[in-house]
C-alpha cells in the first residue's frame, strides 16, 4: 500500500517510523511519504493561509497548493506489495475533519484494502471548500473525524488513522492471531489478560484460567466480554435502548 500525507508539520509523523510500522516501511510493504504542503507555495512566504470571505475568525487554507499537492500525489504511481492488482488506480483522498463520519475498525479494515491513500491535514478554520470539490475528480473523497472532540489540525488524527490502518495491512503485525481477539474485532471489548505470577499483592489469577480447559475457559472469556461491553460500552451491543 502507498500512504501519502501532505502536512504543514511534516515532523509529527517522525513517530510513524518507529516500531511496527516503521519495520513495514522498511521492508516494502508499507511506502509511507511524508509530504510539506509548503512545497506547492510560490511565493516568498510560503503562504498556505489566508482570511476567510465573508467574515469570521482565523483563516482558511488557500486552495492552490492543496490543489497542486492533490494532483502530483494522485497521479503517481503505487508499487503496492502487499495488494493484489486493482482495476482503477485512482486514490482515496481523506481530509480528517471533526465535521466527518466517525473513524471505526470498520473504517480501518474497508481503507486498509486501498492500493493508494491521501491524507490531507488541514490546520486553522480549514480548507477552501473547493479542494474537495477537485479531489472528488481524482479519487474517493473521505472526510473522517477521530471522536467527537476538537483537536488543533487533523495531525494527530492521521497518526491514529495510520496505524489503525497499517497494523491490518497482511504482513505488518506479525502474528495475525493478535489482530483477531482485539476490542472492537468482533464488536465487543476485550476479555481481561494475566500472566505469572498466579498471586500477585494477595490477587489471585482466575482459577478457570489455570485449570487446562479450553472449552471452559473459551466461555468464560465471552462472558468477560459481553460483561465489560454492558458495563463500559452498552452502546455497542445490539438490544441498546439508549
Ligand atoms: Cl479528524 N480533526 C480535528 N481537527 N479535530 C478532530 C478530528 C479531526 N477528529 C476529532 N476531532
Amino acid at each position: 500500500m502507498r500512504i501519502d500525507v501532505v502536512s504543514i508539520f511534516p515532523s509529527y509523523f517522525d513517530g510513524l517510523t518507529l516500531s511496527l510500522l516503521g519495520k513495514a516501511r522498511d521492508s516494502g510493504i508499507l511506502d509511507l511519504n511524508v509530504h510539506d504542503l509548503r512545497d506547492w507555495t510560490g511565493d516568498r512566504h510560503r503562504t498556505v493561509d489566508d482570511t476567510p470571505y465573508g467574515g469570521g475568525a482565523g483563516m482558511v487554507m488557500k486552495p492552490e497548493p492543496w490543489g497542486l499537492a492533490l494532483d502530483q500525489l494522485a497521479a503517481e504511481p503505487t508499487r503496492a506489495a502487499s495488494v493484489p492488482e486493482r482495476v482503477e488506480g485512482r486514490p482515496t483522498i481523506i481530509f480528517p475533519s471533526p465535521a466527518g463520519e466517525v473513524f471505526r475498525q470498520s473504517t480501518a479494515r474497508e481503507l486498509a484494502d486501498r492500493e493508494h491513500l491521501i491524507f490531507g491535514c488541514g490546520r486553522y478554520e480549514g480548507i477552501d471548500e473547493r479542494v474537495f470539490e477537485e479531489a472528488a475528480a481524482l479519487g474517493e473523497v473521505r472526510l473522517i473525524s477521530l471522536g467527537d472532540y476538537v483537536l488543533n489540525g487533523g495531525e494527530v488524527a492521521v497518526m491514529a488513522m495510520v496505524e489503525a490502518i497499517g497494523r491490518l495491512i497482511p504482513g505488518v503485525v506479525g502474528n495475525p492471531e493478535s489482530l483477531v481477539e482485539e476490542s472492537h474485532e468482533d464488536g465487543l471489548l476485550e476479555y481481561p489478560s494475566y500472566t505469572k505470577p498466579s498471586v500477585w499483592r494477595d490477587r489471585e489469577v482466575p482459577p478457570i484460567l489455570l485449570s487446562g480447559n479450553h472449552g471452559a475457559i473459551a466461555a468464560w472469556r465471552r462472558e468477560q466480554q459481553i460483561e465489560r461491553t454492558r458495563r463500559r460500552r452498552p452502546d455497542l451491543l445490539p438490544d441498546d435502548e439508549g
